[in-house]
């Protein structure tokens, strides 16, 4: 398979602590996939659904313990506690190898070991990193097949001597008390164990992508970023690109998929999808920065998802799909979820196994967190550049998060350096679904804190240090979709209508338009955010949403103060430009 000498000593260490009894290099052949799927459905692993209406699709179930990704579990492990921050669990590498390797030993007895070469990017490319997951887990070699790319020629790309990410995961025995996700950046490796959900177990989505990636980011001048990546095309054919981050819940896929309204559809205007949820960035020999999405599929929650709120995600999911905890409708052997329309099955099973009828039920027949792991190719509005190993030209960083009162619709930042504050404060408010207390803030920079492998002040820094190299830099924005009226109602119509947002932020880039300069940042003028098609909102509306409570900021400014205090304690590495710049908006927001 390979003369890899670090790969080969490496599998054979993991063979003696796992003890498999059987190794199985995974080749990306569609016959190994499709045998992989038939061995699935016979262990009762997976389910195969109706063919003739979901083509390829399977149904999978975690444990009811295991249904989402386990912050309190997930380490940063480096030979400093200073290297990880205040932001993230840590543990030395010394005492997580002896734990994990505890775990780990002879956990694979009895099973088989699949060994996964993929490529997070086009194999080979500039942007691209390689990776090698041990797993004994079949969901785990399928799921792999959709969201990287899996094969020989990955293997190829790593060569002799090239180098790879670790990663080794084992269910063991599924006991919830042990489970850890650990991250060695220090060793570019992965280890995983007692855990067979998504986020927990498919290592080249966030523990690789963000969480390493982040670290050979800031080692090697680029960024490793939890946004989407979109382009919109003008009636000329021009596509401009933006990159968005969002806190979870905050719409992220839908805003990829976005569909546009009739106002611009009409006159020509289309939206592509590069990417949902991760994108790598690197300044290209343009000076400006390009994107790459370095997944290939989709891993999106399935609850509220339909024909109405993201159609292209929808489409996406109706071949070739895994759906995981999700409803399993008896009648046709299809799958269900809240959210996708008003018909639940009578003749159901759960998320749990049981047996659930939609018209009773009172619980949910789909877990809130239920996933479609679908092939980016499905998608109707992926772009042409999804597979351009160059990327994309981003025009726009665009971050968000999900606020009642104090953020407004849009605004611009005043340069490179107040964007990164704008980011380093980003925060949503919990809402009623999430827990129990309503409105709290949870700080979330760059929708980044449980994703930054690193200390979250030296990722701050690398921040401004790439703006710094940066010749031609994106435009940095935040917007807010969810501004609420007296009655606690969204006000903004969000989904497709985020075009006419998104349409002002390129404009813009593009220097066609004015703004005004405020305490906050540049603020749009009513009425250049166009409200033509929009039933129940005009300019004035715009204005009320745009509008700014000075004393809800300066709150907002001691929150920020203390999440820096926080950031600081662990290693004093906060840049003192953030602190600048918070001095200089509590400034101008007067006293
Ligand atoms: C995700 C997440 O699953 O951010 O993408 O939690
Ligand atoms: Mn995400």
């Amino acid at each position: 398979m390979t003369k890899n000498k670090k790969l080969l000593a490496w599998l054979d260490e993991m063979v003696e602590l796992n003890a498999p009894d059987k190794v199985v290099w995974i080749d990306g052949s569609e016959e190994q996939i499709e045998e992989l799927r038939a061995t699935a459905c016979k262990t009762g692993e997976m389910e195969k659904l109706n063919e003739e209406m979901l083509p390829g699709c399977y149904l999978h179930r975690t444990a009811i313990n295991d249904v989402a990704r386990v912050e309190g579990r997930t380490f940063i492990c480096t030979t400093e506690r200073e290297e990880a921050g205040a932001t993230n669990n840590w543990m030395s590498p010394k005492e997580t190898y002896e734990k994990l390797y505890k775990l780990y030993k002879g956990s694979m007895k009895g099973r088989t070991m699949y060994v996964i070469p993929y490529s997070m990017g086009i194999v080979g490319s500039e942007f691209a990193k390689n990776g090698i997951e041990l797993t004994d887990s079949i969901y785990v070699v399928l799921n792999m097949c959709i969201m990287t790319r899996v094969g020989n020629d990955v293997l190829a790309s790593i060569g002799d001597d090239g180098d790879f990410v670790k990663g080794m995961h084992s269910r063991a025995d599924m006991n919830e008390e042990e489970r850890y996700i650990c991250q060695l950046p220090e060793d570019n490796t992965i280890m995983s164990v007692n855990s067979g959900y998504g986020g927990n177990v498919l290592l080249g989505k966030k523990c690789f992508a963000l969480r390493i990636a982040s670290v050979l980011a800031r080692d090697e001048g680029w960024m490793a970023e939890h946004m989407l990546i979109l382009g919109i095309e003008d009636p000329q054919g021009n596509v401009k690109y933006v990159t968005a981050a969002f806190p979870s819940a905050c719409g992220k896929t839908n805003l990829a998929m976005l569909i546009p309204p009739e106002y611009y559809a009409s006159k020509g205007y289309k939206v592509w999808c590069v990417g949902d949820d991760i994108a790598w960035l690197r300044i290209g020999e343009d000076g400006r920065l390009w994107a790459v999405n370095p997944e290939n599929g989709f891993f999106g929650v399935a609850p509220g998802t339909s024909e109405k709120t993201n159609p292209n995600a929808l489409a996406a999911t109706r071949k070739g799909t895994i759906f995981t905890n999700v409803c399993h409708n008896l009648d046709n052997n299809t799958v269900w979820w809240e959210g996708l329309d008003k018909n639940p099955p009578e003749h159901a099973v759960d998320w749990k196994g049981n047996p659930w009828n939609g018209k009773t039920a009172t619980e949910k027949g789909a877990h809130p967190n239920s996933r479609f792991t679908a092939p980016a190719v499905n998608c109707p509005c992926l772009s042409k550049e999804f597979n351009n190993p160059k990327g994309v030209p981003i025009s726009a960083i665009i971050f968000g998060g999900r606020r009642a009162k104090t953020a407004p619709l849009v605004y611009q930042s005043r340069s490179w350096q107040h964007g990164v504050y704008m980011g380093s404060a980003m925060a949503s408010e919990t809402t009623a679904a999430a827990s129990g207390a309503v409105g709290v803030v949870r700080r979330d920079p760059m929708a980044m804190l449980p994703f930054c492998g690193y200390n979250m002040g030296d990722y701050f820094a690398h921040w401004l240090e790439m703006g710094k190299k940066i010749p031609n830099p994106p435009k940095i924005f935040n917007v807010n979709w969810f501004r609420t009226d007296d009655e606690g109602h969204f006000i903004w119509p969000g989904y497709g209508d985020n075009m006419r947002v998104l349409m002002w932020i390129l404009a813009r880039c593009e220097d066609k338009i004015g703004a005004q300069e405020t305490a906050i940042g540049w603020l749009p003028n009513p009425e250049d955010i166009e409200v033509e098609g929009l039933e129940g909102i005009d300019t004035e509306t715009i204005r009320g949403l745009l509008s700014v409570d000075a004393d809800l900021w300066k709150q907002d400014a001691d929150g920020v103060e203390e999440f820096y205090k926080k950031i600081d304690s662990v290693g004093n590495r906060m840049p003192k430009e953030l602190y600048e710049e918070l001095a200089g908006l509590r400034e101008r927001l007067g006293k």
